[in-house]
């Protein structure tokens, strides 16, 4: 009954709908990133437009979704497009976005136009809705940076932390995960990039802190699993975890991004379980989870319900 009243809400002012896991069933949707701002989820994703039959990604564009409840969730459309990025070819694969200094820094996987691979761009915004513009007119990474692998798509899925020194951290990377620190400015570099050696590591990095704790979360095996390690800093050293979510059925990815909201912990990953889901028409999900009293991730089973209302009175609607 409380979930048709939220429901009967969301379509009153607009809003997508209410929330059971995947999220979105208007579209498929992929590569979850969240920004919590001002009592507000921004759950950035990728949007997969491949057609049943496809035999590859097709993503041009990404979505915005909000929420003050984890509920009932606003479709907030295109704040960002690959082709923003005038010097990319496409390919609007996994973004992260953080932020900083009043503006909201995002970091995306594209394909580039003439450097040959993926790279990483970075746009910023004055709201977490966008537009989205390039903050340098450049890529900040680039394939032939990196020389640890002769793939060409080593160079994506980029992950930002800012630790509470004001450092910024750009994590990255398929078949070798690697980080860099990043200028006050987010824009550039400040120092090398260092590979960092992963059991089974595939892609989708993520740092995130919790109580002193640093989590290092990634993507391992193929079909992926989500594993992670912690740390005693943001650059380790890593003891490993282990495997918090499983295998997905009908697709190799998964992609999380672990978050905390109004109190709870979250993770978003995403899976292909929407009618017609297929490897390349995936669906983002959300699971709330609780911390062992350890600080230890437990393993978190997907469900079709998805998290329950956690209304934030910080909030502005
Ligand atoms: O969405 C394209 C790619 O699939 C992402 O970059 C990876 O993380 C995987 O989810």
């Amino acid at each position: 009954m409380f979930k048709k009243i939220l429901m009967a809400a969301a379509v009153a002012c607009g809003a997508a709908h209410a929330a059971t896991n995947p999220l979105f069933a208007q579209l498929y949707t992929a590569d979850p990133a969240v920004l919590v701002d001002g009592g507000r989820v921004y759950l950035f994703t990728g949007h997969d437009e491949a057609l049943p039959e496809g035999k590859d990604y097709v993503m041009h564009e990404w979505r915005l979704f909000s929420t003050c409840d984890m509920v009932i969730w606003k479709d907030e459309g295109v704040p960002v497009k690959a082709k923003d990025f005038a010097w990319a070819k496409g390919r609007a694969w996994a973004s992260d976005v953080v932020k900083r200094h009043g503006k909201y820094w995002f970091y995306s996987t594209v394909e580039h136009a003439t450097v040959p691979g993926f790279s990483i761009g970075v746009a910023v915004s004055d709201s977490p809705t966008g537009p989205f513009k390039d903050a340098r007119g450049s890529a900040l990474i680039t394939n032939d940076m990196t020389q640890q692998t002769d793939v060409g798509w080593d160079d994506l899925d980029p992950a930002v932390f800012i630790d509470s020194d004001g450092q910024a951290y750009l994590y990255w990377g398929n078949t070798v995960m690697k980080y860099a620190k990043l200028k006050a400015n987010m824009t550039e570099l400040d120092g090398p990039i260092t590979a960092v050696p992963v059991k089974d590591f595939v892609e989708a990095s993520y740092l995130h802190k919790r109580k002193g704790v640093y989590y290092l979360s990634y993507s391992q095996g193929f079909p992926e699993e989500t594993a992670y390690m912690t740390g005693p800093g943001p650059t380790g050293p890593w003891t490993p975890r282990g495997v918090v979510m499983g295998k997905n059925f009908n697709t190799k990815t998964i992609h999380q991004a672990f978050f905390e909201f109004n109190g709870k912990s979250y993770v978003a990953y995403h899976n292909a379980e929407l009618p017609g889901g297929s490897e390349y028409r995936r669906s983002v999900a959300i699971e709330e989870f609780s911390y062992r009293p350890d600080g230890t991730i437990p393993y978190i089973p997907q469900t079709k319900s998805g998290p329950k209302a956690n209304p934030s009175a910080a909030c502005k609607p």
